[in-house]
């Protein structure tokens, strides 16, 4: 059974987290737009978010819009497209970190603070020293008490300007047999708005230990998640133009992890993006496609159905419906 969570608007890039006993949802707010659909992600051109939250069963319970909870213009840096988001709470203090470009339309990752999970935000006044690219994902570990944060994409998410943490004269995406380009995963400060290092490869690696190659159609796109299973750390992602939702498992935040398999076969729309909680005892994926909107892929609808593990641990393959197209 799957629930399409919140008809009344097209919302994307559900990251999720329970806090105080609740589910909180904070996805993207895709808005209607005059631009060409283009590789460069020009149609997606959200301006604000809003939180959602559920009482109880994620397939059952009331879904709450809380309303706005961060805007754009009153982010002191922002340019355009404000991306996928997540939450982290420490010490009863809400983080909200956000992928936005900057006046020089370059992706940087932002910091809101609140005292409550549904917001409102407030966004510190220059993004993340040394942050780049988009789609983030916050892993509070609880083996040693540590935030970690994941961030990346190609094409759009401009990941193919970096290496090594630093700006490329020109953009370089790896073809054919090159290794993949990998995600980041990085510690946070203490005080939760900076990096406490230097960001880190996510490398994905097969059943030998070698990094996916760059024409795999299950290599790292964007849309990095990380949950904890057994003791584990599960890193899923999408693989962009191949339309898959895949995972790979390590034994640390930052890896290497093996690749496993598909846990979301395509959807309807071109891009697919998820998030995995436990809820009471259950675990549960959530994610979006484009039916309501008769498949235009930058207005999205959230999905959300249970995901289920072998006794070995590997994630069930879930049907996505449709094509990528
Ligand atoms: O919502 C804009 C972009 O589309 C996200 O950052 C990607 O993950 C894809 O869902």
């Amino acid at each position: 059974m799957k629930r399409y969570l919140f008809p009344d608007d097209f919302m994307a890039d559900p990251s999720a987290h329970v806090f105080n006993g609740r589910i909180y949802i904070y996805p993207s707010h895709d808005w209607e737009c005059e631009n060409v659909e283009n590789d460069n992600g020009d149609q997606y051109v959200m301006k604000d978010m809003h939180v959602l939250s559920i009482d109880g069963d994620p397939m059952t319970g009331t879904v709450t819009d809380h309303g706005k909870a961060l805007d754009i213009a009153d982010v002191p840096w922002a340019g355009r497209q404000l991306w996928d988001c997540d939450c982290a709470e420490k010490d009863g203090k809400y983080y909200l970190y956000f992928p936005l470009k900057d006046k020089n339309d370059i992706f940087r990752i932002g910091v809101a603070v609140a005292d409550r999970p549904e917001g409102p935000f407030v966004a510190e006044p220059d993004p993340i020293r040394g942050s780049y690219s988009m789609d983030i994902c916050v892993l509070h570990d609880d083996a040693d008490g540590e935030y970690y944060l994941y961030f990346g994409g190609l094409w759009g998410g401009q990941l193919q300007r970096y290496r090594d943490n630093k700006a490329l004269e020109s953009a370089y995406l790896p073809e054919g047999a090159e290794p993949s380009l990998p995600s980041r995963c990085v510690r946070l400060s203490k005080d939760m708005l900076q990096f406490a290092e230097e960001p880190r490869p996510v490398q994905v690696v097969d059943a030998d230990g070698k990094p996916l190659r760059a024409d795999d159609p299950h290599r790292f796109f964007e849309a990095s998640w990380v949950h904890k299973y057994n003791g584990k750390y599960y890193f899923s992602y999408s693989t962009g133009d191949s339309h898959l939702l895949c995972y790979a498992v390590g034994d640390n935040p930052y890896g290497p992890f093996v690749y496993q398999g598909v846990i979301l076969t395509p959807v309807v729309g071109w891009t697919t993006h998820h998030c995995i909680i436990e809820y009471e005892g259950k675990w549960y994926l959530f994610h979006h496609d484009s039916v309501p909107s008769g498949g235009k892929s930058w207005l999205r609808s959230l999905k959300v159905c249970e995901l289920t593990y072998d006794a070995d641990g590997r994630i069930q393959t879930i049907d996505g419906g449709g094509t990528g197209e």
